[in-house]
Protein backbone atom coordinates (compact mmCIF):
# COMPACT_ATOMS: atom_id res chain seq x y z
CA UNK A 1 0.00 0.00 0.00
CA UNK A 2 2.45 2.48 1.22
CA UNK A 3 4.54 1.91 -2.15
CA UNK A 4 1.66 2.24 -4.50
CA UNK A 5 1.06 5.99 -2.64
CA UNK A 6 5.27 6.01 -3.32
CA UNK A 7 4.72 5.27 -6.84
CA UNK A 8 1.57 7.87 -7.31
CA UNK A 9 2.96 10.78 -5.49
CA UNK A 10 6.19 10.02 -7.78
CA UNK A 11 4.43 10.10 -11.07
CA UNK A 12 2.67 13.01 -10.08
CA UNK A 13 5.99 14.85 -9.55
CA UNK A 14 7.10 13.63 -12.77
CA UNK A 15 3.85 15.19 -14.44
CA UNK A 16 4.36 18.65 -12.53
CA UNK A 17 7.86 18.71 -13.45
CA UNK A 18 6.66 18.35 -17.28
CA UNK A 19 3.86 20.93 -16.94
CA UNK A 20 6.68 23.48 -15.22
CA UNK A 21 8.94 22.67 -18.67
CA UNK A 22 9.33 25.49 -21.22
CA UNK A 23 10.45 25.73 -24.79
CA UNK A 24 12.80 28.04 -25.77
CA UNK A 25 12.73 28.82 -29.66
CA UNK A 26 14.11 31.66 -31.82
CA UNK A 27 16.20 32.44 -35.05
CA UNK A 28 19.94 32.35 -35.60
CA UNK A 29 20.35 35.04 -37.73
CA UNK A 30 23.62 34.01 -39.94
CA UNK A 31 22.64 34.74 -43.67
CA UNK A 32 23.66 32.21 -46.54
CA UNK A 33 26.35 30.85 -44.57
CA UNK A 34 24.13 29.42 -41.81
CA UNK A 35 21.99 27.85 -44.80
CA UNK A 36 25.27 26.04 -46.03
CA UNK A 37 26.25 24.74 -42.36
CA UNK A 38 24.08 24.54 -39.57
CA UNK A 39 24.77 26.01 -35.93
CA UNK A 40 24.48 24.72 -32.77
CA UNK A 41 22.33 26.76 -29.96
CA UNK A 42 23.05 25.88 -26.73
CA UNK A 43 22.37 26.83 -23.40
CA UNK A 44 24.68 26.67 -20.16
CA UNK A 45 23.77 28.19 -16.64
CA UNK A 46 23.51 26.68 -12.73
CA UNK A 47 21.85 23.65 -13.92
CA UNK A 48 23.09 20.19 -12.86
CA UNK A 49 24.60 19.19 -15.95
CA UNK A 50 23.39 15.78 -17.27
CA UNK A 51 23.92 13.73 -20.67
CA UNK A 52 21.23 14.24 -23.11
CA UNK A 53 18.98 11.13 -23.10
CA UNK A 54 19.60 9.96 -26.73
CA UNK A 55 20.00 7.01 -28.78
CA UNK A 56 23.82 6.13 -29.66
CA UNK A 57 24.45 9.17 -32.24
CA UNK A 58 26.12 8.21 -35.45
CA UNK A 59 28.93 9.83 -37.52
CA UNK A 60 28.83 7.96 -41.00
CA UNK A 61 30.64 8.39 -44.27
CA UNK A 62 28.81 8.47 -47.02
CA UNK A 63 29.79 8.95 -50.60
CA UNK A 64 33.26 10.75 -49.22
CA UNK A 65 31.92 12.59 -46.89
CA UNK A 66 31.32 12.58 -43.05
CA UNK A 67 27.14 12.44 -41.96
CA UNK A 68 26.70 14.63 -40.84
CA UNK A 69 28.65 17.47 -40.92
CA UNK A 70 28.15 18.87 -37.55
CA UNK A 71 27.21 16.56 -34.57
CA UNK A 72 26.46 18.30 -31.10
CA UNK A 73 26.75 15.62 -28.20
CA UNK A 74 26.47 16.13 -24.58
CA UNK A 75 29.78 14.90 -22.01
CA UNK A 76 29.87 11.03 -21.57
CA UNK A 77 28.22 10.30 -25.22
CA UNK A 78 29.09 7.65 -27.24
CA UNK A 79 29.29 8.40 -30.89
CA UNK A 80 29.33 5.07 -33.60
CA UNK A 81 31.61 5.99 -36.20
CA UNK A 82 30.16 4.03 -39.44
CA UNK A 83 32.07 3.80 -43.00
CA UNK A 84 28.69 3.23 -45.71
CA UNK A 85 31.36 3.28 -48.99
CA UNK A 86 33.47 0.89 -51.09
CA UNK A 87 36.28 2.55 -50.31
CA UNK A 88 38.59 2.30 -46.73
CA UNK A 89 38.13 5.54 -44.64
CA UNK A 90 40.05 6.93 -41.36
CA UNK A 91 38.77 8.98 -38.31
CA UNK A 92 41.22 11.31 -36.53
CA UNK A 93 40.85 14.07 -34.15
CA UNK A 94 43.93 16.27 -33.45
CA UNK A 95 41.59 18.33 -30.99
CA UNK A 96 41.87 17.66 -27.30
CA UNK A 97 41.61 13.82 -26.48
CA UNK A 98 43.34 13.44 -29.78
CA UNK A 99 42.54 10.12 -31.33
CA UNK A 100 42.99 7.77 -34.18
CA UNK A 101 40.19 5.08 -34.73
CA UNK A 102 42.16 3.51 -37.29
CA UNK A 103 40.52 2.91 -40.88
CA UNK A 104 38.48 0.56 -41.66
CA UNK A 105 35.97 -0.98 -44.28
CA UNK A 106 32.14 -0.98 -45.36
CA UNK A 107 30.25 -2.54 -42.86
CA UNK A 108 32.22 -2.16 -39.84
CA UNK A 109 31.40 0.04 -36.54
CA UNK A 110 34.14 1.82 -33.99
CA UNK A 111 32.92 3.62 -31.32
CA UNK A 112 34.64 6.90 -29.22
CA UNK A 113 32.86 7.99 -25.32
CA UNK A 114 33.81 11.69 -25.46
CA UNK A 115 34.74 12.64 -21.55
CA UNK A 116 35.85 16.19 -22.11
CA UNK A 117 34.06 19.43 -23.58
CA UNK A 118 35.14 20.89 -26.96
CA UNK A 119 34.86 21.02 -30.53
CA UNK A 120 36.87 17.91 -32.18
CA UNK A 121 37.44 18.38 -35.96
CA UNK A 122 36.75 14.96 -37.70
CA UNK A 123 39.65 13.91 -40.40
CA UNK A 124 40.13 11.02 -42.52
CA UNK A 125 43.81 10.68 -43.17
CA UNK A 126 43.27 8.81 -46.54
CA UNK A 127 41.20 11.94 -47.97
CA UNK A 128 42.07 15.57 -46.61
CA UNK A 129 39.23 16.81 -48.36
CA UNK A 130 36.47 15.13 -45.46
CA UNK A 131 36.15 16.93 -42.71
CA UNK A 132 33.17 17.39 -40.23
CA UNK A 133 32.80 18.65 -36.50
CA UNK A 134 31.77 17.00 -32.88
CA UNK A 135 31.24 19.30 -30.72
CA UNK A 136 30.79 18.10 -27.08
CA UNK A 137 28.79 20.32 -24.36
CA UNK A 138 28.28 20.53 -21.02
CA UNK A 139 24.37 20.98 -21.23
CA UNK A 140 21.86 18.60 -22.27
CA UNK A 141 20.37 21.35 -23.69
CA UNK A 142 20.70 22.01 -27.57
CA UNK A 143 19.78 22.04 -31.11
CA UNK A 144 20.84 22.60 -34.83
CA UNK A 145 19.70 25.31 -37.17
CA UNK A 146 17.60 24.88 -39.69
CA UNK A 147 17.60 25.74 -43.05
CA UNK A 148 15.89 29.22 -42.19
CA UNK A 149 18.41 29.36 -38.91
CA UNK A 150 15.41 28.18 -36.40
CA UNK A 151 16.17 26.13 -33.50
CA UNK A 152 13.84 25.03 -30.66
CA UNK A 153 14.97 23.25 -27.26
CA UNK A 154 12.44 21.95 -25.22
CA UNK A 155 12.00 20.51 -21.65
CA UNK A 156 14.20 23.64 -19.88
CA UNK A 157 13.36 24.25 -15.86
CA UNK A 158 12.88 27.36 -14.93
CA UNK A 159 16.26 29.23 -14.35
CA UNK A 160 18.77 31.28 -15.28
CA UNK A 161 20.60 30.41 -18.62
CA UNK A 162 23.39 32.16 -21.14
CA UNK A 163 22.78 31.57 -24.66
CA UNK A 164 25.21 30.53 -26.63
CA UNK A 165 25.87 29.55 -30.59
CA UNK A 166 28.70 27.40 -32.42
CA UNK A 167 29.59 27.53 -35.98
CA UNK A 168 32.52 26.66 -37.83
CA UNK A 169 32.57 30.17 -39.17
CA UNK A 170 30.36 32.50 -37.58
CA UNK A 171 30.53 34.09 -34.56
CA UNK A 172 27.23 35.41 -32.56
CA UNK A 173 26.64 37.29 -29.71
CA UNK A 174 25.60 35.31 -26.31
CA UNK A 175 22.70 35.99 -24.79
CA UNK A 176 21.06 36.25 -20.76
CA UNK A 177 17.77 34.46 -20.38
CA UNK A 178 15.54 33.79 -17.75
CA UNK A 179 13.14 31.08 -18.46
CA UNK A 180 9.82 30.92 -16.58
CA UNK A 181 6.20 31.14 -17.72
CA UNK A 182 5.35 31.14 -20.73
CA UNK A 183 7.49 29.63 -23.33
CA UNK A 184 9.72 32.29 -24.59
CA UNK A 185 11.15 33.56 -28.36
CA UNK A 186 14.75 35.19 -29.29
CA UNK A 187 16.39 36.47 -32.07
CA UNK A 188 20.17 35.96 -32.13
CA UNK A 189 22.49 37.86 -33.94
CA UNK A 190 26.18 37.81 -35.29
CA UNK A 191 29.00 39.83 -33.43
CU1 LIG B 1 38.12 8.85 -46.13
Amino acid sequence: MISKIIVTIFSLLILLGNLEAVTLKGVVEGGKKLKKNQAIVYLTGSFKSEVKSQKQPILDQQNMAFKPHVLPISIGTTVAFLNSDEVRHNVYSPDKEQYNLGSWPKGEKKTYEFKQKGVYTQLCNVHPEMESFIVVLDSPYYDLTDKKGRFEIKGLPPGNYTVRVWHEKLRFKKQKIIIGKPDLEIVINRK
